[in-house]
């Protein structure tokens, strides 16, 4: 039921003090919330811009339930009936907040902010990050807004499940919850920027001149709706700055100017600063993650050894079958055209957040999660684990390359130089999904982008092509679940001197497929990395490729909770380029690729090896 809500700016000035009230943006929003929006000065005087809901006829001291967002405050009520359904319901004083330089908040945007105050004693209010704007608006809102019980939940997905992280850090005493969800930890190593060292050239453009060309988010304008052709006309990556940023996009000219992992990454990830266990935390990933999958994986292992056994020194996990933030919307039957036969997101909102908040924030409850909570894709089954990844439960077997396309649990009998082996040509590289491939925040209202569901593309677009590899089982005879990390050991040379490899994992439907005839034969990703060659010793000090000269590459292809179906296969591809997600390596080496001239973009020979001596393999957590 609709109720309008005339708010008293007169009274929320003097009940919020010092601060000051936007009259413009200020107003009421109607529905089951009461908005007061406030400045919430910073310890550097910088105020921040923040929107506080308040329950309508709130009775009971309630928790304070806050996100930060670089994305705009909001003044409507779309997430109370959205993404915080679960939590409105329970009953929260709801406080977004636009982050530092962004919308109507004062001061400057840096893109992922070190935190730099957990790197000196000094207690100068100039040192302002991430981590203290956290804990001045945290102390800012206990002390003032009426009617709170004391304890603040914080709660994100992925840009805002990075700032909740950061808040956990060094923790403001009333922070007794906090869910990142999706957040990055590593740009370097995993998640939106580069994987492996690997660049994200369309995410990491598109995303930094959305963020940068303005306080507000900007969309670049494309002259071609397939961008793969956009990025191949655009050439060596030099042509960038040269032909449209003009070096006024800060976060492209620090991918220029760092093309390794040097301090500026290693200070900026979040991963480096987990050294305990502050605060509860609800750490929460999607399979089909398109932008931050590491993040969440690798801030849950961070702080795994730090779980506490009491209450409050909790770490948890969940995944689900969802991409990014996918949990947060909508119902979550479907992905794509993958279906999971019940409502994953509507249930995890429900039965896991919700109550997981109210346990921490409300005293309400029990704890709803022993460890870890996964949906086992395949299956479509909710499991609890008491350790993610499983140990006992599971034993590691080796999937093998063979002649002719074949992968199996035996090992390659045949000694020496057995390979397969195609050219790669950055000419003519892969595209990561079906072309057109659309801008990525190409807008609903123009058909969307089919950004948010690359991962679950049927991958025969690509099977077959002369630069595609697949190997693949028979048919199963029964059930293979795997549970767990799952690691591929390559052995490949290339005639270049520097390369990709790009690993997937892959369940092949039955041709014929009664339960959905349309998805017979489907080859379905359930994991998949790449990674960059002239990184194999070091991600600080690349070094070239010797060329021809048999390398082996350990490539993490992350976690997953999936059941092959007897009658299914499991096929691996692997690949050199998957464009323009990826930018093309040029295969010979450069000191820095983003400086590469268009001459140093070359074709080369890929050779992967299946023998006794060089057995390729991957390395997968089969359940018992
Ligand atoms: N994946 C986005 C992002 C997070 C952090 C840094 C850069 C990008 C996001 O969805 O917020």
């Amino acid at each position: 039921m609709k109720r309008l809500v005339i708010l008293n700016l007169l009274s929320a000035l003097v009940i919020l003090g010092f601060t000051t009230i936007d009259h413009e943006a200020g107003q009421i929003t109607g529905n089951e919330f009461e908005l007061t929006q406030v400045l919430i000065p910073m310890r550097d005087g910088v105020r921040l811009n923040t929107h506080i809901f308040r329950p309508v006829g709130q009775k009971t001291s309630l928790p304070i339930m806050l996100e930060r967002t670089p994305y705009q405050a909001p003044t409507g009520e779309a997430w109370a009936q959205g993404k915080y359904k679960s939590l409105a319901a329970d009953g929260y004083i709801f406080v977004i907040q636009d982050i530092r330089g962004r919308y109507k908040s004062e001061g400057d945007f840096v893109m992922q902010r070190s935190p730099v105050s957990l790197l000196t004693e000094s207690r100068d209010p100039k040192i302002v990050d991430e981590v203290t704007d956290a804990w001045d608006t945290i102390d800012w809102l206990v002390r003032n807004v009426g009617q709170n019980n004391g304890r603040v939940g914080i709660i994100g997905i992925s840009y805002p499940g990075w700032t909740a992280g950061m808040a956990t850090l060094a923790p403001h005493p009333a922070l007794k919850a906090a869910s990142p969800q999706a957040s990055p930890t590593d740009m370097f190593l995993g998640d939106d920027f580069h994987h492996n060292g690997a660049f994200r050239l369309s995410y990491g453009f598109e995303y930094a001149t959305r963020m940068e060309t303005g306080r507000e988010q900007a969309r670049f304008s494309f002259d071609s709706l397939d961008t793969y052709d956009w990025y191949l006309r655009l050439g060596a990556l030099s042509n960038v700055n040269s032909k449209y940023l003009q070096g006024k996009i800060p976060t492209w000219n620090d991918f220029v100017d760092h093309p390794n992992y040097d301090r500026f990454w290693q200070e900026q990830a979040m991963a480096g600063y987990l050294k305990s266990v502050k605060v509860p935390m609800l750490i929460v990933a999607g399979w089909w993650d398109q932008e931050d999958f590491y993040g969440p994986l690798k801030m849950y292992e961070t702080l795994e050894p730090h779980d506490g056994k009491d209450r409050e020194g909790r770490n948890f996990f969940v995944a689900g079958p969802w991409n990014h933030g996918g949990w947060a919307r909508g119902e979550g039957s479907s992905l794509g055209r993958i279906r999971f036969d019940s409502n994953t997101a509507q249930y995890y909102r429900e039965k896991i957040e919700a109550p997981w908040f109210a346990y921490y924030l409300k005293d309400k409850g029990t704890q709803v999660i022993r460890e870890a909570i996964t949906f086992q894709t395949g299956a479509n089954e909710w499991k609890s684990y008491d350790q993610w990844p499983p140990v006992g439960s599971t034993s590691e077997r080796r999937l093998y390359l063979h002649a002719n396309g074949r992968l199996s649990f035996d090992a390659p009998t045949g000694t020496g130089q057995l390979y397969d082996e195609y050219i790669s040509d950055p000419a003519k590289p892969v595209p990561y999904r079906p072309r057109p491939i659309e801008p990525t925040y190409n807008p609903a209202s123009q058909g969307g982008s089919g950004w948010g569901t690359w991962l679950v593309e049927d991958q025969r677009f690509v099977d077959g092509r002369p630069d595609v590899l697949s190997w693949t089982t028979e048919a199963l005879t029964e059930d293979v679940v795997l549970t767990g990390r799952v690691l591929a050991n390559l052995f490949a040379s290339t005639s270049g001197s520097d390369s990709d490899w790009i690993v997937k994992l892959i369940d092949v439907y039955p041709n014929e497929y009664p339960a959905e005839p349309r998805m017979g034969g489907y080859q379905l990703m359930v994991a998949n990395e790449v990674f960059r060659g002239r990184f194999r010793e070091s991600f600080v000090s690349p070094r070239a490729v010797t060329p021809d000269k048999i390398e082996s590459y350990r490539i993490d292809l992350h976690h997953l909770d999936h059941r092959f179906r007897k009658g299914h296969r499991i096929m691996v591809q692997i690949q050199s380029t998957w464009f323009p997600v990826i930018d093309r390596n040029p295969q010979r080496y450069v000191e820095n690729i983003f400086k590469a001239r268009q001459s140093d973009y070359v074709k080369a020979r890929q050779r992967i090896f299946r023998s006794r001596t060089y057995p390729t393999h991957l390395l997968v957590p089969v359940g018992r």
